[in-house]
Protein backbone atom coordinates (compact mmCIF):
# COMPACT_ATOMS: atom_id res chain seq x y z
CA UNK A 1 0.00 0.00 0.00
CA UNK A 2 2.83 2.28 0.71
CA UNK A 3 4.08 1.29 -3.09
CA UNK A 4 3.10 4.26 -5.86
CA UNK A 5 4.19 5.49 -9.27
CA UNK A 6 5.42 8.86 -8.55
CA UNK A 7 6.24 10.47 -5.31
CA UNK A 8 6.44 14.57 -4.98
CA UNK A 9 8.79 15.72 -2.38
CA UNK A 10 7.73 19.15 -1.93
CA UNK A 11 3.83 19.74 -1.83
CA UNK A 12 4.26 23.96 -2.55
CA UNK A 13 3.94 26.02 -5.93
CA UNK A 14 5.44 23.18 -8.46
CA UNK A 15 5.19 20.42 -6.80
CA UNK A 16 1.15 20.66 -6.37
CA UNK A 17 0.81 21.38 -9.93
CA UNK A 18 3.03 17.98 -10.76
CA UNK A 19 0.81 15.99 -8.32
CA UNK A 20 -2.74 17.56 -10.24
CA UNK A 21 -1.07 16.44 -13.74
CA UNK A 22 0.21 13.08 -12.23
CA UNK A 23 -2.92 12.15 -10.67
CA UNK A 24 -5.26 13.71 -13.50
CA UNK A 25 -3.43 11.61 -15.88
CA UNK A 26 -4.32 8.57 -13.99
CA UNK A 27 -0.93 8.08 -12.24
CA UNK A 28 -0.75 7.17 -8.49
CA UNK A 29 0.87 9.97 -6.91
CA UNK A 30 2.16 10.46 -3.05
CA UNK A 31 2.97 13.94 -2.09
CA UNK A 32 4.60 14.60 0.69
CA UNK A 33 4.90 18.02 2.71
CA UNK A 34 7.06 19.18 5.35
CA UNK A 35 5.00 21.59 6.47
CA UNK A 36 0.95 22.59 6.01
CA UNK A 37 -0.59 23.51 2.58
CA UNK A 38 -0.07 26.06 1.42
CA UNK A 39 2.51 27.52 4.09
CA UNK A 40 4.25 30.79 4.79
CA UNK A 41 8.26 29.39 5.27
CA UNK A 42 8.87 28.77 1.54
CA UNK A 43 8.28 30.95 -1.82
CA UNK A 44 4.74 30.95 -2.75
CA UNK A 45 3.04 33.03 0.28
CA UNK A 46 1.98 36.93 -0.03
CA UNK A 47 -1.14 36.89 -1.78
CA UNK A 48 -0.20 37.82 -5.23
CA UNK A 49 2.81 37.32 -8.28
CA UNK A 50 3.33 38.87 -11.30
CA UNK A 51 2.64 37.23 -14.65
CA UNK A 52 4.00 38.84 -17.80
CA UNK A 53 5.02 37.33 -21.42
CA UNK A 54 7.29 40.17 -22.87
CA UNK A 55 10.18 38.29 -21.06
CA UNK A 56 13.26 40.59 -19.26
CA UNK A 57 14.95 37.54 -18.22
CA UNK A 58 15.00 35.23 -21.71
CA UNK A 59 13.40 35.17 -24.51
CA UNK A 60 13.08 31.01 -24.70
CA UNK A 61 11.00 31.47 -21.71
CA UNK A 62 7.89 33.28 -23.76
CA UNK A 63 6.98 29.73 -25.41
CA UNK A 64 6.83 28.28 -21.98
CA UNK A 65 4.69 31.14 -20.40
CA UNK A 66 2.77 30.79 -23.57
CA UNK A 67 1.95 27.48 -22.20
CA UNK A 68 1.51 28.75 -18.80
CA UNK A 69 -1.44 31.38 -19.27
CA UNK A 70 -3.00 28.44 -21.25
CA UNK A 71 -2.67 26.04 -18.30
CA UNK A 72 -4.31 28.78 -15.94
CA UNK A 73 -6.81 28.87 -17.67
CA UNK A 74 -7.44 25.29 -17.53
CA UNK A 75 -7.18 25.36 -14.22
CA UNK A 76 -9.89 28.37 -13.84
CA UNK A 77 -12.20 26.17 -15.71
CA UNK A 78 -11.38 23.13 -13.66
CA UNK A 79 -11.93 24.82 -10.24
CA UNK A 80 -14.19 27.69 -11.14
CA UNK A 81 -12.40 29.93 -9.64
CA UNK A 82 -10.25 33.71 -10.84
CA UNK A 83 -6.31 32.78 -10.68
CA UNK A 84 -5.25 35.03 -13.49
CA UNK A 85 -6.18 38.38 -13.02
CA UNK A 86 -5.33 40.54 -15.90
CA UNK A 87 -4.52 44.59 -14.90
CA UNK A 88 -1.97 45.03 -17.01
CA UNK A 89 1.95 45.72 -16.26
CA UNK A 90 3.89 49.22 -16.55
CA UNK A 91 7.54 50.23 -16.79
CA UNK A 92 9.43 52.52 -15.97
CA UNK A 93 13.58 52.15 -16.49
CA UNK A 94 15.86 54.04 -18.55
CA UNK A 95 15.87 52.83 -22.13
CA UNK A 96 19.28 51.69 -22.12
CA UNK A 97 18.61 49.29 -19.26
CA UNK A 98 18.77 45.44 -19.94
CA UNK A 99 15.26 45.14 -18.63
CA UNK A 100 13.89 47.67 -20.90
CA UNK A 101 15.81 46.46 -23.62
CA UNK A 102 14.82 43.13 -22.89
CA UNK A 103 11.21 43.55 -22.76
CA UNK A 104 11.58 44.95 -26.05
CA UNK A 105 13.49 42.30 -27.49
CA UNK A 106 11.15 39.33 -26.29
CA UNK A 107 8.06 41.52 -27.18
CA UNK A 108 9.41 41.96 -30.79
CA UNK A 109 10.50 38.07 -31.16
CA UNK A 110 7.56 36.51 -29.91
CA UNK A 111 4.91 39.34 -31.12
CA UNK A 112 3.82 40.05 -27.92
CA UNK A 113 1.52 43.80 -27.76
CA UNK A 114 3.84 45.92 -25.50
CA UNK A 115 3.34 49.62 -25.87
CA UNK A 116 6.22 52.03 -25.64
CA UNK A 117 4.27 55.40 -24.20
CA UNK A 118 5.98 58.95 -24.63
CA UNK A 119 6.27 61.30 -21.56
CA UNK A 120 2.83 63.06 -22.05
CA UNK A 121 0.89 59.67 -22.44
CA UNK A 122 2.44 58.10 -19.64
CA UNK A 123 1.70 61.14 -17.39
CA UNK A 124 -1.98 60.95 -18.90
CA UNK A 125 -2.28 56.94 -18.21
CA UNK A 126 -0.61 56.63 -15.12
CA UNK A 127 -1.08 60.32 -13.28
CA UNK A 128 -0.12 58.85 -9.78
CA UNK A 129 3.53 57.90 -10.75
CA UNK A 130 6.17 60.39 -10.49
CA UNK A 131 8.97 59.64 -13.15
CA UNK A 132 12.00 60.71 -14.22
CA UNK A 133 12.25 62.61 -17.38
CA UNK A 134 14.91 60.31 -18.53
CA UNK A 135 12.57 57.24 -18.16
CA UNK A 136 10.91 54.93 -20.60
CA UNK A 137 7.46 53.50 -20.02
CA UNK A 138 6.57 50.32 -21.30
CA UNK A 139 2.65 49.05 -20.79
CA UNK A 140 2.29 45.07 -21.78
CA UNK A 141 -1.89 44.45 -21.74
CA UNK A 142 -1.52 41.25 -21.14
CA UNK A 143 0.05 40.72 -17.75
CA UNK A 144 -1.47 40.75 -13.71
CA UNK A 145 -1.32 38.59 -11.33
CA UNK A 146 -1.81 35.24 -10.44
CA UNK A 147 -2.91 34.35 -6.71
CA UNK A 148 -0.12 31.91 -4.88
CA UNK A 149 -1.89 30.46 -2.35
CA UNK A 150 -4.63 30.03 -3.94
CA UNK A 151 -3.21 28.45 -6.88
CA UNK A 152 -1.44 25.47 -4.53
CA UNK A 153 -4.45 24.70 -2.91
CA UNK A 154 -6.78 24.32 -6.16
CA UNK A 155 -3.77 22.26 -7.67
CA UNK A 156 -3.87 20.13 -4.52
CA UNK A 157 -7.68 19.67 -4.38
CA UNK A 158 -7.23 18.22 -7.96
CA UNK A 159 -4.88 16.12 -7.25
CA UNK A 160 -6.64 14.66 -3.75
CA UNK A 161 -10.38 14.68 -5.87
CA UNK A 162 -7.93 12.71 -8.62
CA UNK A 163 -7.13 10.14 -6.19
CA UNK A 164 -3.45 11.22 -4.90
CA UNK A 165 -2.17 10.71 -1.21
CA UNK A 166 -0.88 13.92 0.15
CA UNK A 167 0.57 13.66 3.66
CA UNK A 168 1.54 16.86 5.48
CA UNK A 169 3.61 17.93 8.21
CA UNK A 170 5.76 14.85 6.98
CA UNK A 171 9.54 16.00 7.06
CA UNK A 172 11.61 13.57 4.41
CA UNK A 173 14.99 12.25 6.31
CA UNK A 174 16.46 10.29 3.15
CA UNK A 175 15.76 8.73 -0.64
CA UNK A 176 17.56 6.58 -2.63
CA UNK A 177 17.29 5.15 -5.82
CA UNK A 178 17.79 1.43 -6.21
CA UNK A 179 17.58 -0.32 -10.08
CA UNK A 180 14.03 -0.22 -9.94
CA UNK A 181 12.54 1.91 -7.70
CA UNK A 182 13.15 4.66 -5.11
CA UNK A 183 12.61 4.87 -1.57
CA UNK A 184 11.72 7.72 0.50
CA UNK A 185 12.19 7.86 3.88
CA UNK A 186 10.05 10.58 6.18
CA UNK A 187 9.49 11.03 9.91
CA UNK A 188 6.47 9.36 10.15
CA UNK A 189 7.21 5.91 7.13
CA UNK A 190 8.74 4.61 4.24
CA UNK A 191 7.23 4.99 0.96
CA UNK A 192 8.56 3.46 -2.45
CA UNK A 193 7.76 4.54 -6.23
CA UNK A 194 8.93 3.66 -9.50
CA UNK A 195 9.50 7.93 -10.28
CA UNK A 196 10.56 10.90 -7.99
CA UNK A 197 9.81 14.05 -8.49
CA UNK A 198 11.69 16.56 -6.04
CA UNK A 199 10.23 19.88 -5.74
CA UNK A 200 11.28 21.03 -2.45
CA UNK A 201 12.14 24.83 -3.16
CA UNK A 202 14.41 26.53 -0.52
CA UNK A 203 15.39 23.39 0.63
CA UNK A 204 16.41 21.48 -2.75
CA UNK A 205 20.34 21.56 -1.84
CA UNK A 206 19.50 19.77 1.50
CA UNK A 207 17.19 16.97 -0.01
CA UNK A 208 19.59 16.48 -3.24
CA UNK A 209 23.08 16.71 -1.87
CA UNK A 210 24.56 15.21 -5.38
CA UNK A 211 22.70 18.69 -7.05
CA UNK A 212 27.08 19.81 -7.59
CA UNK A 213 25.96 23.07 -8.42
CA UNK A 214 25.09 26.10 -5.42
CA UNK A 215 21.69 27.21 -4.63
CA UNK A 216 21.71 30.63 -2.87
CA UNK A 217 18.74 31.12 -0.82
CA UNK A 218 17.56 34.36 0.28
CA UNK A 219 14.98 36.31 1.96
CA UNK A 220 13.34 38.82 -0.02
CA UNK A 221 11.05 41.98 1.86
CA UNK A 222 6.91 42.37 1.24
CA UNK A 223 5.49 45.24 2.30
CA UNK A 224 1.53 46.45 2.55
CA UNK A 225 1.09 50.02 3.07
CA UNK A 226 -1.88 52.34 3.43
CA UNK A 227 -2.32 54.67 0.38
CA UNK A 228 -3.67 58.30 0.96
CA UNK A 229 -6.36 57.21 -1.13
CA UNK A 230 -7.86 53.71 -1.86
CA UNK A 231 -10.68 54.03 -5.07
CA UNK A 232 -7.45 54.85 -7.18
CA UNK A 233 -5.33 51.97 -6.58
CA UNK A 234 -8.06 49.65 -6.14
CA UNK A 235 -7.82 46.30 -8.41
CA UNK A 236 -9.44 47.69 -11.97
CA UNK A 237 -7.95 50.83 -11.46
CA UNK A 238 -4.33 50.62 -11.10
CA UNK A 239 -1.96 48.03 -12.86
CA UNK A 240 0.71 45.99 -11.68
CA UNK A 241 3.53 48.26 -12.00
CA UNK A 242 8.00 47.66 -12.44
CA UNK A 243 10.42 50.79 -11.36
CA UNK A 244 14.15 49.79 -12.13
CA UNK A 245 15.94 52.49 -9.63
CA UNK A 246 18.94 53.55 -11.06
CA UNK A 247 20.40 53.70 -7.35
CA UNK A 248 18.63 50.64 -5.81
CA UNK A 249 17.65 48.58 -8.77
CA UNK A 250 14.18 46.76 -9.25
CA UNK A 251 10.65 47.25 -7.30
CA UNK A 252 7.50 46.35 -8.15
CA UNK A 253 3.97 46.59 -6.95
CA UNK A 254 0.54 45.35 -7.62
CA UNK A 255 -3.02 46.68 -7.59
CA UNK A 256 -4.79 47.42 -3.90
CA UNK A 257 -6.77 43.74 -3.28
CA UNK A 258 -9.60 43.60 -1.71
CA UNK A 259 -9.22 41.45 1.95
CA UNK A 260 -12.44 39.85 1.99
CA UNK A 261 -12.01 38.37 -1.80
CA UNK A 262 -8.07 37.63 -1.31
CA UNK A 263 -7.25 37.15 1.88
CA UNK A 264 -4.66 39.13 3.90
CA UNK A 265 -2.91 41.21 4.55
CA UNK A 266 -4.79 44.63 3.85
CA UNK A 267 -3.01 47.33 2.00
CA UNK A 268 -1.65 47.91 -1.43
CA UNK A 269 1.94 45.38 -1.74
CA UNK A 270 5.09 46.53 -2.78
CA UNK A 271 8.24 44.99 -2.88
CA UNK A 272 12.42 44.97 -3.76
CA UNK A 273 13.68 42.55 -6.04
CA UNK A 274 16.57 42.90 -5.55
CA UNK A 275 19.44 39.77 -4.17
CA UNK A 276 18.06 39.62 -0.36
CA UNK A 277 20.11 38.95 2.60
CA UNK A 278 21.23 35.00 2.71
CA UNK A 279 19.94 32.79 4.78
CA UNK A 280 19.38 29.27 5.46
CA UNK A 281 15.66 28.14 5.20
CA UNK A 282 15.68 26.19 8.42
CA UNK A 283 16.58 29.08 10.29
CA UNK A 284 14.36 32.08 8.80
CA UNK A 285 14.29 35.56 10.86
CA UNK A 286 10.87 37.04 9.61
CA UNK A 287 11.24 39.73 11.41
CA UNK A 288 11.38 43.35 9.82
CA UNK A 289 15.08 44.46 9.28
CA UNK A 290 15.86 47.97 10.90
CA UNK A 291 15.70 49.18 7.09
CA UNK A 292 12.45 48.26 6.07
CA UNK A 293 10.86 51.19 6.30
CA UNK A 294 13.36 53.55 5.12
CA UNK A 295 13.46 51.25 1.65
CA UNK A 296 9.39 51.81 1.63
CA UNK A 297 9.45 56.00 2.01
CA UNK A 298 12.66 55.79 -0.64
CA UNK A 299 10.63 54.06 -3.45
CA UNK A 300 7.48 55.57 -2.93
CA UNK A 301 8.16 59.36 -1.71
CA UNK A 302 10.58 59.15 -5.54
CA UNK A 303 7.53 57.54 -7.38
CA UNK A 304 4.51 56.96 -5.97
CA UNK A 305 3.29 59.75 -3.66
CA UNK A 306 0.10 59.17 -3.03
CA UNK A 307 0.87 55.90 -2.03
CA UNK A 308 3.45 57.13 0.73
CA UNK A 309 1.09 55.96 4.00
CA UNK A 310 1.72 53.74 6.70
CA UNK A 311 3.20 50.13 6.13
CA UNK A 312 0.56 47.94 7.42
CA UNK A 313 2.44 44.23 7.18
CA UNK A 314 6.23 43.30 6.17
CA UNK A 315 6.11 39.86 5.02
CA UNK A 316 9.32 37.46 3.80
CA UNK A 317 9.55 34.97 1.30
CA UNK A 318 11.98 32.92 0.32
CA UNK A 319 14.21 33.30 -3.44
CA UNK A 320 16.41 30.49 -4.15
CA UNK A 321 19.37 31.51 -6.51
CA UNK A 322 20.87 29.31 -9.38
CA UNK A 323 24.54 30.94 -10.47
CA UNK A 324 22.66 32.24 -13.56
CA UNK A 325 19.04 32.79 -12.24
CA UNK A 326 17.70 30.68 -14.78
CA UNK A 327 16.01 27.56 -13.15
CA UNK A 328 16.88 24.40 -13.02
CA UNK A 329 14.60 21.45 -14.47
CA UNK A 330 16.02 17.94 -15.13
CA UNK A 331 16.70 14.90 -14.72
CA UNK A 332 19.22 13.90 -11.71
CA UNK A 333 22.31 13.22 -13.72
CA UNK A 334 23.00 9.25 -12.74
CA UNK A 335 19.54 8.82 -11.66
CA UNK A 336 19.02 6.49 -15.31
CA UNK A 337 15.63 9.41 -15.73
CA UNK A 338 14.31 8.19 -12.52
CA UNK A 339 14.47 11.39 -10.43
CA UNK A 340 13.30 14.78 -11.75
CA UNK A 341 14.46 17.73 -10.29
CA UNK A 342 13.13 21.50 -10.35
CA UNK A 343 14.46 23.91 -8.03
CA UNK A 344 16.33 27.52 -8.27
CA UNK A 345 13.48 29.62 -9.42
CA UNK A 346 15.46 32.73 -8.41
CA UNK A 347 12.40 34.74 -7.51
CA UNK A 348 10.60 34.51 -10.96
CA UNK A 349 9.00 30.94 -10.95
CA UNK A 350 5.58 31.61 -9.77
CA UNK A 351 3.99 32.79 -12.75
CA UNK A 352 5.43 29.02 -14.44
CA UNK A 353 3.76 26.62 -11.94
CA UNK A 354 0.86 25.66 -14.24
CA UNK A 355 3.58 24.95 -17.01
CA UNK A 356 5.96 23.62 -14.58
CA UNK A 357 3.42 20.79 -13.27
CA UNK A 358 2.91 19.78 -16.66
CA UNK A 359 6.89 19.27 -18.06
CA UNK A 360 7.45 17.47 -14.77
CA UNK A 361 4.72 14.98 -15.47
CA UNK A 362 5.88 14.53 -18.70
CA UNK A 363 9.76 14.45 -17.35
CA UNK A 364 8.78 11.78 -15.08
CA UNK A 365 6.33 9.48 -16.88
CA UNK A 366 7.44 9.72 -20.37
CA UNK A 367 11.58 11.19 -19.92
CA UNK A 368 10.72 13.95 -22.18
CA UNK A 369 8.94 16.59 -22.75
CA UNK A 370 7.45 18.50 -25.88
CA UNK A 371 8.09 21.61 -24.08
CA UNK A 372 11.02 23.43 -24.84
CA UNK A 373 13.03 23.49 -21.68
CA UNK A 374 16.88 21.93 -22.95
CA UNK A 375 18.08 26.09 -21.64
CA UNK A 376 17.12 25.04 -17.60
CA UNK A 377 19.28 21.63 -17.89
CA UNK A 378 22.25 20.90 -16.04
CA UNK A 379 24.95 20.61 -18.29
CA UNK A 380 25.02 24.38 -18.92
CA UNK A 381 26.86 24.55 -15.66
CA UNK A 382 29.31 21.96 -16.65
O1 LIG B 1 8.87 37.44 -11.83
O2 LIG B 1 7.65 39.18 -12.22
C1 LIG B 1 8.37 38.52 -11.50
C2 LIG B 1 8.70 39.03 -10.17
C3 LIG B 1 8.38 40.20 -9.64
C4 LIG B 1 8.91 40.24 -8.42
C5 LIG B 1 9.52 39.11 -8.18
N1 LIG B 1 9.41 38.35 -9.28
Amino acid sequence: KDHFDVIVIGVGSMGSAACAFLAQRGHRVLGLEQFTIPHDQGSHSGQSRIIRKAYFEHPDYVPLLQRAYHNWAQLKQEAGTDIYHRTGIVYFGRPDHDTMKGIKKSSILYNIPVETLPPGESKRRFPLFQIPSDFETLYEPDAGFVTPERAVLLYTELALRNGAVIRTSEKVNTWKQEADQVTVHTDKGVYTAGKLIITAGSWASKVIPTLGTGLKVTRQLLAWVNPEVWDVFSLGNFPCWFIEDPERGMYYGFPLLPAGKFGGPIGLKLAHHKPGETVDPDHVDRSAPRDAEENVRYILSKYLPAANGAVLSIKSCLYTYTSDEHFIIDHLPGSSKRVTIACGFSGHGFKFVSVVGEILTDLAIKGKTDLPVEFLQLNRFH
